[in-house]
Order: C-alpha cells, then sequence, then structure tokens
C-alpha cells in the first residue's frame, strides 16, 4: 500500500490555496456568511436563466461543478474540437464570485459522444482517451482544485469485490482504463487533487454494501499499483427512505483516511419520491439523512469539500427523472423552489463552520 507523496501532497494544498486567492470585488461580510468548504452543482444554461440561481451560489457557497459542461458530449462535438467555451463561462462565474472550481468528470461509461464509440480499433481509442484527457486537464491546469477522473467504476449489484463496472472504455482497453486516466491527468496537472466518485455506497441495503467493498477493493487495488489518486468522492446521491450505514460508513471513511486519501461528499441529494407526509415533514427526514450522513463521516475528521448536485429544488436532475406518486414536487435539495433555505441548509451549515 503506498501513501499520498508528501511533497505532492503539500504542492496541492498550495495551488488549492493560489486558485481561489484573486482579490476579491465581493463584500466581506457576505464572503464570512458563506459555508466554508460547501459547493453546488449547476448548469450554463440554468445560471442564464435565473439569476437567483447565481446569487444563491455566491450567497452560501465557497465553490461550484458544471453538471455538463466539462463531460464530452459537450466538450468535444467531433473528433478534432474542444469546445471550452461554456466550461469558461462557468469558470468565470467563479472567478467573479471568488468561487473555486472542481472538474466533472474525465472518464465515465455514461455520456460518450457517438463518433468517439463509433471507433473501432483499439488503439484509436486509447489515443482518443489519453488525447481527451490530457487536453483537457491541461487546458485548466491551475484553474481547479479537483477532478473527478474516474466516475462511477462500479456496478450496481457486483457479484463480488473484484466486479468492475462493464463500459466501453473496458471493451477497449480492459482494467487499465482506471489507472491510465489517472497517471494522463496527473502528468497534465501535477497539482490539481485526483479524485474517483461513486454513488449508492452509503446506505445500509445489501446491494449497496457490496457496492461499498468493491469500492474499497478497487482503491486499495489503485493504490498497491501506485496510481496518483488523492481523494475518493462519496457521491450522496441519497434515497430519503433507506437509513444511513453510520457504523459501516464511518468505518469505511476512517479506513480511506488511513491510506493518504482525503475523502469528499460530491453530489449530495435526497430523493423523497417514497416518502409520504407534509413538504415539512418530508424535509425533517431529508436533513436528518444528511446529518446521520455527515456525523458517520465525522467520526474520523472533517469534510473539507462537500458539494450539493444543485442547490435549489427548482434545478435538481432528480424532479426530471422521478415522479412522486403525489405529483408534488421532490425536495432534495437545500433551497426550496423559491430558494428559501430548508432544515438541510441547517445542517450544511453546521457541517461547514471551522473546517
Ligand atoms: O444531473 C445530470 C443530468 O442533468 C445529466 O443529464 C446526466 C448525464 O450527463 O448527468 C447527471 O449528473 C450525474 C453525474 O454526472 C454523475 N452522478 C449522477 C448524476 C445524476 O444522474
Amino acid at each position: 500500500m503506498i501513501k499520498l507523496d508528501r511533497r505532492k501532497f503539500l504542492l496541492g494544498s498550495a495551488a488549492t490555496l493560489a486558485a481561489g486567492s484573486s482579490a476579491s470585488a465581493l463584500p466581506a461580510s457576505k464572503l464570512a456568511q458563506r459555508h466554508q468548504g460547501y459547493g453546488a452543482a449547476a448548469t450554463l444554461w440554468d445560471l442564464q436563466a435565473d439569476p437567483r440561481l447565481g446569487e444563491a451560489i455566491s450567497t452560501y457557497c465557497t465553490q461550484v461543478v458544471p453538471v455538463l459542461e466539462l463531460k464530452w458530449p459537450m466538450l468535444r462535438p467531433d473528433a478534432h474540437t474542444f469546445a471550452f467555451e461554456r466550461a469558461d463561462a462557468i469558470y468565470d462565474f467563479a472567478q467573479k464570485n471568488d468561487l473555486t472550481m472542481r472538474g466533472h468528470t474525465l472518464a465515465w461509461y455514461h455520456d460518450i459522444p457517438d463518433w468517439t464509440k463509433q471507433i473501432k480499433d483499439s488503439k484509436a481509442v486509447e489515443r482518443a482517451y489519453v488525447d481527451h484527457i490530457s487536453t483537457v486537464v491541461s487546458y485548466y491546469k491551475d484553474k481547479l482544485t479537483s477532478w473527478d477522473v474516474v466516475n462511477e467504476p462500479i456496478p450496481d449489484n457486483p457479484r463480488d469485490v473484484k466486479d468492475r463496472r462493464d463500459t466501453f472504455w473496458t471493451q477497449h482497453l480492459g482494467s487499465s482504463w482506471i489507472p491510465l486516466a489517472f497517471r494522463t491527468a496527473a502528468a497534465a496537472d501535477p497539482y490539481v487533487k485526483l479524485a474517483i466518485n461513486e454513488y449508492d455506497i452509503e446506505s445500509a441495503k445489501d446491494s449497496f454494501i457490496a457496492k461499498r467493498a468493491a469500492y474499497r477493493n478497487l482503491i486499495m487495488e489503485l493504490l498497491d499499483q501506485g496510481v496518483p489518486l488523492h481523494a475518493v468522492g462519496l457521491q450522496s446521491h441519497l434515497h430519503a427512505e433507506l437509513e444511513i450505514d453510520t457504523h459501516g460508513l464511518a468505518e469505511f471513511v476512517t479506513e480511506i483516511r488511513s491510506w493518504g486519501l482525503e475523502v469528499y461528499v460530491t453530489e449530495l441529494d435526497v430523493n423523497d419520491e417514497k416518502l409520504t407526509g407534509s413538504p415539512t415533514e418530508r424535509d425533517a427526514i431529508v436533513a436528518k439523512r444528511v446529518n446521520d450522513l455527515l456525523t458517520a463521516i465525522w467520526t474520523s475528521g472533517p469534510v473539507r469539500s462537500i458539494l450539493s448536485w444543485g442547490i435549489s429544488d427548482r434545478y435538481s436532475w432528480i424532479n426530471g427523472y422521478v415522479k412522486r406518486p403525489d405529483k408534488q414536487p421532490n425536495r432534495p435539495l437545500p433551497l426550496d423552489g423559491e430558494f428559501k433555505p430548508k432544515p438541510l441548509m441547517d445542517v450544511i451549515s453546521k457541517f461547514t463552520k471551522d473546517v
């Protein structure tokens, strides 16, 4: 098992500070109110369509992550083009509002453009993969705090701890697709923190426990191979009807940290489709789940990066994907559809003081 290289760790911290240290045009009183280390995902479309969204992020957050703009389909209309304009516009928003920005995501089974899938020769697939990661990470060198390098590598209901998701990349590159992504990213920017990211590992259901065990096994293998991995993302797309596995999760996080890795909460939200009751009752359960999640993680120390996948219920992917039986909107995020804070924002506030 390798430990994180200390020099790299210190340089990484310096780059992180530098990325957010430009003189701010915002009043000190506004900056002081922000929840330190809290961030939200947003699309450029929503930021441009509704000024309340940018205002909310700038009021509560210290960081932002693009939902779509750094994924292959938006960056890569074809094999020869890198279209950075939309991601750059979110980066400008971050700069103007004194926010840091994370990158999401470089290597994923999903969102692979058709032109890429049409490549038949494995060597050509490898060239396109390395070219993409290298070009995108180099372009944002010294600008981002961290990258979700590999996203969602574990299948749902894994057969055993060695089970990995079968992806287009695996079909052409075998299991090397994961180490290759990290090594390529590290060569392009030696200071940015490199993360792996996964969902459905937080609750006590058997399939979640199995997924967590496979995730742990993969992380351990990567470290054993000397892969430059710095952080482990817990997406935390929680399901309101499921209890958090507080004991198992605390144990997992403690072990990950003992290996020299950081732990980030990367995509927090709570799907309440299976909850009955009034909005007030549902909001209380949603807040409790997140309180349980963060308490479990905190048993071995604070989390310096907590991002929710959106900030207002008005702009949540969940409302586009699932419908509650009572036809009421889902309430997964810290602000309601009118940008009013809900109990979940109090939980985030509690866990982002003095980090
Ligand atoms: O919320 C995102 C949705 O708008 C996109 O259509 C989808 C495909 O790009 O990705 C969603 O975000 C996902 C994230 O990238 C990875 N973890 C799960 C997120 C929710 O599905």
